[in-house]
């Protein structure tokens, strides 16, 4: 007997059932969305032998050398979004300005936020990378929308999700009703449901943050982690696990999977800036799937999710996982400020 299995399609299309007025907008854009992971994955694979890989020689707006794969990325993005109808604008990191959808296709009432390549300093080292996106409803009534119209609180958000492209390629998305997860089954080109309902562990002994930056911490995050380093002999009478990956993505995929906690606060050194991740790219999708698989996600002040955005590449601190971990941050942090 063949096991039948569900792909991502038929996924979206049961959500979509279950929502009455659907007019079928949404599916079709989460399935071009589908349909550019999978493009993005065959040439994170095929890398040095399709010369992907290395420098593209520019900056974007962020003062940050591109890599030839965040251009390319970039473009597959947008071209295999901006035709279907559904998307009234895009913006991304590695785009100074709002996309507009070209004259020559029709407007929808939808806007996407992505991240085409997270974690692309990764991508020469053949080590994981990802991209990450959010869906945020075009204002009513509004036709040519502007930044402002992106600069939607993360509660906003419809739909967010991330591709994995690892040891194997996976999405995880969520649509406010959980979080489920999918492998690309290269042999039939589809993504198929292999994790449903993820959840994550509410206590957890695993960090990850980059300790290059110590120097430059503030009082809680050098409290917390001084704890965990302590072990067994220390404040919190056990030992504690360390990773750094330098992709949010696989990051966030391994707290989904086995928990821990995942931290990029603000420091001394990029005070100024606000953070390093981008609330609109990388912090709110990525506070929505971990909220809706039972994790926390703040600043160590207020939850991500609240944040009323004042820019389009605005960075916040990130402090997401193991809700009990979380919270014990976020409490350090009050206690520092009184
Ligand atoms: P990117 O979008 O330019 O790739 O930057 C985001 C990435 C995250 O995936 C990762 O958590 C972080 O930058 C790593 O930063 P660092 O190199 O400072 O450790
Ligand atoms: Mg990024």
């Amino acid at each position: 007997m063949h096991n039948h299995r569900t792909t991502i399609t038929q996924h979206i299309i049961e959500e979509q059932r279950r929502i009455q007025n659907a007019t079928g907008d949404f599916t079709s854009l989460l399935n071009d969305i589908v349909t550019a992971c999978k493009v993005i994955s065959n040439l994170v694979n095929h890398g040095a032998l399709i010369g992907v890989l290395g420098s593209a020689a520019t900056e974007n707006i962020q003062g940050e050398t591109q890599k030839k794969l965040d251009v390319i990325s970039n473009d597959v993005f947008i071209k295999s979004n901006e035709w279907a109808g559904h998307l009234a604008a895009m913006a991304s990191e590695e785009m100074d300005d709002v996309y507009l959808i070209p004259p020559q296709y029709p407007r929808g009432k939808y806007l996407l936020l992505f991240d085409p390549l997270d974690g692309s300093s990764n991508i020469d080292v053949n080590v994981s990378v990802g991209t990450i996106f959010s869906i945020l409803r075009c204002p009513d009534g509004v036709e040519n929308p502007t930044k402002e119209d992106f600069l939607q609180s993360g509660t906003k958000q419809i739909c967010a999700g991330y591709a994995l492209y690892g040891p194997s390629s996976m999405i995880v998305l969520t649509t406010g009703r959980g979080v489920n997860g999918f492998t690309l089954d290269q042999n039939i080109g589809e993504f198929v449901l292999t994790h449903p309902n993820l959840t994550i562990a509410e206590d957890s002994i695993e960090f990850a943050i980059n300790a290059s930056n110590m120097r430059f911490w503030e009082p809680p995050i050098k409290r917390y982690i001084d704890e965990c380093l302590a072990g067994k002999e220390g404040a919190r009478g056990k030992d504690f696990n360390m990773r750094w990956i330098a992709s949010m993505v696989a990051e966030v995929h391994r707290i989904l999977t086995r928990g821990g906690v995942f931290m990029y606060p603000v420091d001394s050194k990029i005070k100024q800036q606000g953070g390093k991740l981008r609330l609109l790219y990388e912090a709110n999708p990525m506070s929505f799937i971990i909220e809706q698989a039972g994790g926390v996600s703040t600043t160590g002040h207020e939850r991500i999710l609240d944040i009323q955005p004042n820019a389009l590449h605005q960075r916040v601190p990130v402090i997401l996982g193991s809700k009990n971990e979380v919270e014990r941050i976020a409490r350090y942090h009050q206690e520092t400020s009184a």
